[in-house]
């Protein structure tokens, strides 16, 4: 890349049109900042992206009154398989507004009561399948199976359909379908000028019938049913009507918002899973930690059962989890634009309309982080230390009003499943792994496998006498 001096506004202006179209553009982007700094202005076959990580930025870009979420060329190109759904619409658009308050209840803490059982039932799957692979010595394929108990949960708790992902060797087709349609939307971003796409175009087109007919078919099992609750998204969408006019979603627009949180809620959440157990595997101390508050909670119980809260209770293992995304967030990069022109950093211009990209995994790398920032530390995730932190140091779910809608599921998923895992098995490391990041617009480990191996009572009558209480260790 060309790479010249910081223009006026100190800014290091690179150009990387003589790159080839990377596979890793999150940490493409990220090799940048590290080389030229929190702010960087990137140029693209004359198109400029201003890429920030810089705190004091971030937090000027969170202000909802000046700027706004930003539909960037990557979500765009999602636009045609989510349309006017929750994560992809325009912030002006009349149904993002109208779905996000028929939705926000389904999100609220106390609904997870509601999805923990179908949560639970499906941990349950993953973990008879493990018990198999552990039974034969066999490692398991971790992102796969990530993949399928994350799939199988939004589909179960969002909308009362069974992927059985458990069931089938390969991914369940719509998965297939579906990340290769989020490569196109990846790669179509760097397409360069003039290059003929029409069978690459073609096949995805294809492949965006086959996901609206997938989500047809989960609506039709409802409507055909004749069960009229409301209790999961699904139920909202089709009986509720909006509080202030009345007026329920329309057809295509429940299609598009299903389709969104298929993708929304397990792509992010499989990956976040898959990292932390990455990091489990590496930091034994860390996996001690986890398991004697696992071992708290349900002792020697072969088959516990979880209550919904238990799973509040299982505050070392979110910290585990809050640091996992604070290295990897699995949604790596959200844009902003500015309402109005403005300055931001006190000397960079900004015009109205123009957008500004947030790389998160660089903002969780900055100074704020302290001098050690590449170290998996879940101490950093105290309370104590949260609340010194400013809060714009972090931001794994976005920002502002159009911030994740679905944090508190995800992390109710997740915590249950890893401290489940952590209660039963012991992680063998048969590889030696080496953590090698995909992108498929989220981030996940590539090829990563270990062995679990089943607990035993001795085994945690050890764990408990080397370590105090676990709530004591985390600190
Ligand atoms: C959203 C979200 C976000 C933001 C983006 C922008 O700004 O552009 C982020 C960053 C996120 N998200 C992240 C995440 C992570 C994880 C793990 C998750 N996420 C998970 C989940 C689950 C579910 C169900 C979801 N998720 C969902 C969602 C939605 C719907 C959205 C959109 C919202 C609005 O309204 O806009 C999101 N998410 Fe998430």
């Amino acid at each position: 890349p060309q790479s010249r001096p910081a223009g006026d506004d100190g800014v290091p202006l690179v150009d990387v049109s003589d790159q080839a179209p990377s596979s890793t553009p999150i940490q493409t982007a990220m090799a940048l900042l590290r080389e030229h700094g929190p702010v960087v202005r990137r140029r693209r076959h004359g198109r400029d992206t201003l890429i920030v990580a810089d705190l004091d930025v971030v937090t000027e870009l969170a202000d909802d009154r000046r700027f706004a979420k930003h539909i960037n060329p990557g979500l765009e190109n999602v636009r045609a398989i989510t349309a006017d759904g929750l994560f992809t619409a325009y912030n002006d658009e009349p149904n993002w507004a109208k779905a996000h308050d028929i939705l926000m209840p389904a999100f609220a803490l106390g609904s997870m009561r509601t999805y923990h059982p179908a949560m639970l039932g499906v941990c349950r799957r993953l973990i008879d399948s493990w018990d198999r692979q552990a039974a034969a010595g066999t490692p398991v394929d971790v992102s796969g199976d990530m993949t399928r108990m994350t799939l199988d949960t939004i589909g179960l708790a969002g909308f009362g359909y069974d992927f059985g992902s458990f069931e089938r060797d390969e991914p369940h087709p719509f998965i297939s379908a579906l990340v290769r349609g989020l490569n196109w939307s990846m790669a179509k971003v760097s397409d360069r000028p003039g290059d003929d796409h029409t069978a690459r175009d073609a096949a995805f087109r294809a492949d965006a019938d086959f996901l609206a007919g997938v989500v047809d078919e989960v609506i039709e099992a409802r409507t055909t049913s004749g069960d009229t609750s409301s209790d999961d998204l699904l139920g909202l969408m089709l009986q509720a009507r909006h509080p202030s006019d009345g007026t329920t979603l329309d057809r295509e627009n429940i299609r598009n918002q299903v389709v969104t949180f298929l993708i929304a809620g397990h792509e992010t959440t499989s990956g976040t899973l898959s990292f932390a157990l990455h990091f489990l595997l590496k930091h034994p101390a860390v996996l001690r930690l986890v398991q004697r508050e696992a071992d708290d909670l349900w002792g020697d119980d072969a088959e516990p059962e979880p209550s919904y809260e238990d799973i509040g209770r299982l505050t070392y293992t979110r910290q585990v989890l809050n640091e996992t995304l604070r290295l990897w967030p699995t949604a790596a990069a959200f844009s902003r634009t500015a309402r109005e022109d403005t300055t931001l950093g006190g000397s960079i211009e900004v015009k109205a309309g123009q957008d500004v990209l947030v790389l998160a995994p660089m903002l969780h790398r900055q100074p704020v982080w302290g001098d050690n920032p590449e170290l998996f530390d879940p101490a950093r995730f105290a309370p104590e230390a949260e609340a010194a932190r400013s809060p714009h140091a972090y931001k794994p779910f976005g920002t502002g009003e159009r911030a994740c809608i679905g944090r508190q599921f995800a992390l109710h998923e997740a915590s249950m499943l890893l401290a489940m895992l952590a209660h039963r098995y012991r992680f063998i490391d048969q590889d030696d792994y080496r953590l090698e990041v995909k992108e498929t617009l989220t981030l996940k480990p590539e090829g990563f496998t270990l062995t679990p191996v089943p607990r035993t009572a001795a085994d945690r009558a050890a764990n408990r006498a080397a370590l105090p209480h676990a709530a004591a260790v985390a600190e």
